[in-house]
Parts: structure tokens; sequence; C-alpha cells
């Protein structure tokens, strides 16, 4: 088979742009693998003082609880009062939650930009092989890294991730980006591995970003509301992989995507990383996710060529370790 890069070889390539994802294995090594797993756990034990992380089964309690003022302590990146008055306008809004044995209240934490601060997310996101396969499959001359998102599903957690489409997140025009879901736990369907719509990166379609607990649009989008992939499953070609840490699945900015809860009784811990390609320009969409400690004065239009989005592929020189030049 001819292999593009250490990781990823041509028939590879083929199934991403078919596809719109494509899983590879063992494309981290356990160190890597490990350093990420350290860094989720900072994350989650600061769960309370953090001003970014979230727990999304909790704020699904409080959305679906009529009358109740949605409380998410220090965290304030997301105005939750506005997230449960739009759940609550909008008339198809229901709860995507499973069924779980009883025990625990479970956890869907939520987390960005770790990169920032921690060195062992920024190797990987950095000095790893994900840079240069994100290059290959993306044909790109040059990759910026986007940002980090950490997904900790843990056991008996009801709180489904509504099926979405990345691209109206992120301030970026341009498809040419890739999101990397790296499993730090054994995942399959039983514990909530992702699941993707086959070929919707092809669609000619851009969603509108949802507000996680529900399939509820940010109200500010312009954009249409994505399908209700979890009212319909069978009409649509689902796919998902068995995985195991090590592996990763990588899928275009474009495909749609979601996933179960975790009613097992195994964790489903998972760290994203986004890359884009030299075609994608900065656009501050309506609806977009704010970006945290974001620095640039990007306009409209502009190549991603700041300090917020590192230059990671290719790099100056082989063996040049790019994550001891950037963080606070
Ligand atoms: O892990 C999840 O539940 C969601 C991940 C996701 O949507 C992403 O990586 O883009």
């Amino acid at each position: 088979m001819a292999r593009n890069s250490p990781c990823v070889s041509a028939d590879d390539c083929g199934v991403f742009g078919t596809d719109g994802v494509v899983c590879l294995r063992s494309v981290l090594t356990a160190a890597e693998v490990g350093q990420l797993r350290r860094a989720v756990e900072r994350q989650i034990a600061g769960l309370h003082q953090s001003r970014t992380g979230y727990d999304f089964e909790s704020l699904a309690r409080q959305v679906w609880t009529p009358g109740r003022d949605v409380d998410t302590g220090a965290a304030d990146r997301f105005d939750m009062a506005r997230l449960k008055e739009m759940v609550g306008a909008d008339p198809l809004a229901r709860p995507l939650q499973e069924e779980v044995p009883a025990g625990g209240d479970g956890l869907f934490f939520y987390d960005v930009a770790a990169w920032k601060h921690d060195l062992g997310v920024r190797e990987v996101a950095f000095d790893s092989a994900l840079p240069e396969i994100a290059g290959h499959l993306m044909q790109a001359a040059y990759v910026n890294f986007w940002e980090d998102t950490t997904f900790v599903k843990a056991p008996r957690t009801r709180q489904k991730t509504a099926f979405h489409q990345d691209l109206a997140y992120f301030q970026i025009e341009g498809d040419q980006c890739v999101v990397v879901w790296i499993p730090l736990d054994p995942a399959d369907l039983g514990n909530g591995v992702m699941q993707y719509v086959r070929g919707s990166h092809r669609w000619g379609e851009t969603f509108a970003p949802n507000v996680f607990v529900s399939q509820t649009p940010f109200a500010a989008s312009p954009e249409k509301r994505c399908p209700d992939i979890e009212g319909a499953p069978g009409d649509f070609d689902i796919i998902s992989f068995i995985v195991e840490p090590g592996d990763v699945i990588i899928h275009h900015v474009k495909t749609v995507h979601g996933a179960g809860g975790n009613p097992s009784d195994r964790w489903r811990r998972a760290v994203s990383l986004r890359y884009c390609g030299d075609q994608v320009r900065y656009r501050d969409r309506p609806g977009a996710i704010p970006q945290v400690g974001v620095t640039h004065g990007l306009k409209d239009g502009d190549r991603l060529l700041a300090a917020d989005y590192p230059v990671v592929w290719p790099k100056p020189w082989p063996g040049l370790r790019l994550a001891d030049l950037y963080g606070l």
C-alpha cells in the first residue's frame, strides 16, 4: 500500500474524501495518550473553579426542569440562561438522554483550550504525527492548529451529544479543516463512541451550531437547523468505529456527527483537536462559539496567520519541538 506519511495512506485519504471520516489505528504513542489523560484529569479536577469547564449532564437537568435557574458556577463562557430560553422557545426541543442504570449523577464534561496552559496537550497537538496526517488528508500546503476541546462521559451519563456539524461553530470560511477525535479509553457504541453520517460533508449544506443538550440551534446563527438524525436514525447512513487508546478518528469539518450517552460502567474520555489548512480564511461568523483568550486582530478574509493559530506543519526543520515555543 502506498503511504503518504508515516500514518496515512492513499487509501485512508480516499476513504476520508468519500466518507468524510476515517479511523486511523495506533497513531499516538502510549506516552502521548498518557499526557492527554493527565491533562483531562487536571481539567476535571478544576471543574468548579474553571471559567471554561462545564458539566452538560448537570446543565441538561437544569434546562429540563421548568422554573429552575441555570447555575454553572464559575463558568461564564456561554450564556446558559439564554440557552435555557432558546430550548424553552423551540417547539422541536426534547431531551436527548439515554436510560442509565441507577446510581451516580453521571458527568458530561466539556472544556477547551488546554493547549494554552498544558505542555502535554501542546506536545500532542503540535509535535505528534497528527499535524502531518491532517496536512495530507486536507491536501494542505500548511496546517494551523485551531484549538482543542475535551469531551468526557463518565459511567452512567444520560446526556447524548446532539448530532451537529462543526463548521459554523468556528470563526472560519472554507472547509479545509479536520477534527481529530482521540479516545483515551476503549470506546464503542456501548459507552458513547462518536457516530458519523457517512458522506454528509458532501451534502453542500452548512448547519447552525446547536446547544449540545438539544438540537436547538444557536439563535444568532443564520444557518439552517441540522436534520433530526436522532429522530430518524434509519434514514441516515450512520457509521461508528470500535477504538482503542492510540487510535484516532478524523472527520471533515462538514461531516455531521453525534454520540450517545454512556450508560455503561466504563469511562469515555476524549480530546478533540482541530486543524485548518492554508485555504481557510478567518470569518467572524454570527453564532460561532467565542474562542477563549484569543489576542489576534484578524479580519474577515485574512489567513490564520496569528500566534493564536500556530502553524504546526510542515516544520521548519525535522525534530523541532513546537510545543516549547508557545503557551502562556
Ligand atoms: O465526544 C463527543 O461527545 C463530541 C465530540 C465532537 O462533537 C467533536 O469532537 O467535534
